[in-house]
């Protein structure tokens, strides 16, 4: 049980997650699936709470005053991303379901109206289902085509492949910026610089990154970046898109409805300038705010501490995981987030986590909807422990051991 304290109270921050005090299976719980969602600190259960008993009413529609305060909490929790992101504006802001309806959003308005018949997309062999079959149905309903760059044996993107890729028909590039399957951190600057000397513009997949990295989207100059709430100690239901302003004024709305527009009448309707444009109907309100309680709660940790104290994890856990007889680890990029997928010899994954299950252990065992990835390891499915701000060295060990046993009685 070793490697480097972290830059902050462990067993304070512990103490935040109501949750992880839980018996599971009679053992603590060992909550290691945090690529699927993270646990929720008392601060966003207690936002929550807060705006349903004091400050809670319709937003941008009311003028008395419970219906000001919302609209003035959901307001700032925009500008909440926009400083987590530092993007230029906070109407470059757009709240959403999550990643998926972000992809989504961008592909049904930038996607529709800027492709024709033999127009590309380039994505990687890397993507979440989230970031293919959106581009699949817009390929479908504009006669587009769809371009995958090839990854290597280590779980990286082969930089020169994806740039050999990029045509004069490419209209969007769109790729993970960490990889939910494998844990690599692609790299997004050369990525972007690539497809920016041919003025293609780059979406990036943030749902993994956003809760691990520092990300400035100024800095990076991508031109869209999606991530989910429920991964990054939020509530789930509330994602983000955020576009560049010039792309967002140049995008037709996506749905419509109330809050989207300026003025209706049945022969016309006028537009809502971004964000509202593409905010239809009556918003996930208190999980905005919350999710604005969950950046503040990052915030005072600090997100550089956190991604160091995973980083610290993932190389003991790794290190501890090459000693075990039998287990492959899937995707060993040098650059890599606090992922690890991993295989054992003849014992299928879904046995391996049903197991560790019963020692309390919680991983994710299956395709982590990443079906390409696993047909180019040539696996079925891999198990995942995936770490977060709360895990210990100490529960590694407590894997590892779980591990152990599930080999001895596999024979
Ligand atoms: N990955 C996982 O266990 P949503 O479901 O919209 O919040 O996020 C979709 C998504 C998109 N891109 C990446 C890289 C992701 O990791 C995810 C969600 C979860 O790995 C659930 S499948």
């Amino acid at each position: 049980m070793s490697g480097p304290e972290p830059r902050f109270d462990l067993e304070q921050v512990r103490a935040d997650f109501p949750i992880l005090r839980q018996i599971i299976n009679r053992q603590p719980l060992v909550y290691l699936d945090n690529a699927a969602s993270t646990q929720k600190p008392r601060a966003v259960i207690d936002s929550l709470r807060k705006v349903y008993e004091e400050d809670y009413a319709n937003v941008h529609r009311g003028v008395h005053t419970l219906s000001q305060r919302c609209t003035d909490l959901f307001e700032q929790a925009r500008e909440k991303v926009q400083a987590f992101l530092n993007a230029r504006h906070a109407h470059e802001i757009i709240f959403t379901r999550g990643t998926t309806e972000a992809i989504n959003l961008v592909a049904q308005t930038h996607g529709r109206q800027n492709l024709a018949p033999g127009d590309e997309i380039l994505i990687t062999a890397m993507e979440h289902h989230s970031n293919i079959v959106p581009w699949q149905m817009l390929c479908e309903q504009t006669g587009a085509v769809l371009k995958v760059a090839p990854i290597t044996l280590t779980g990286e993107l082969r930089l020169e492949a994806f740039e050999d890729l990029l045509s004069e028909r490419t209209r969007l590039v769109s790729v993970v910026h960490m990889s939910n399957a494998l844990g690599t951190i692609n790299p997004v600057e050369p990525i972007i610089a690539l497809a920016h000397a041919r003025g293609i513009p780059v979406l990036l997949d943030g749902a993994q990154s956003a809760p691990h990295m520092t990300v400035d989207v100024q800095t990076l100059d991508c031109d869209f970046y999606v991530f989910s709430g429920h991964k990054l100690y939020g509530p789930s239901g509330i994602g983000v898109l955020y576009g560049k302003e010039s792309l967002l004024k140049a995008m037709p709305p996506w749905q419509g409805g109330g809050d989207m527009i300026r003025r209706v009448t049945f022969e016309k309707t006028e537009y809502s300038e971004p964000p509202y444009k593409f905010e239809a109907g009556t918003p996930n309100i208190a999980d905005t705010i919350a999710l604005g309680a969950a950046l503040d709660y990052i915030g005072a940790i600090g997100l550089d501490a956190m991604a160091e104290h995973e980083h610290h994890l993932l190389a003991y856990a790794t290190e501890q995981a090459l000693h075990i007889p039998g287990l492959r680890i899937i995707g060993t990029a040098p650059e890599k987030g606090a992922i690890l997928s991993f295989t054992l010899d003849r014992i299928h994954p879904h046995d391996i986590g049903t197991l560790l299950d019963q020692l309390g252990i919680a991983i994710r065992a299956g395709h982590h909807c990443a079906m390409p990835v696993m047909d180019f390891f040539e696996v079925p499915a891999t198990a995942r422990a995936s770490f977060a701000v709360y895990n210990t060295y100490q529960e590694v060990d407590v894997l590892m051991d779980g591990i152990r046993q599930v080999i001895r009685m596999f024979g």
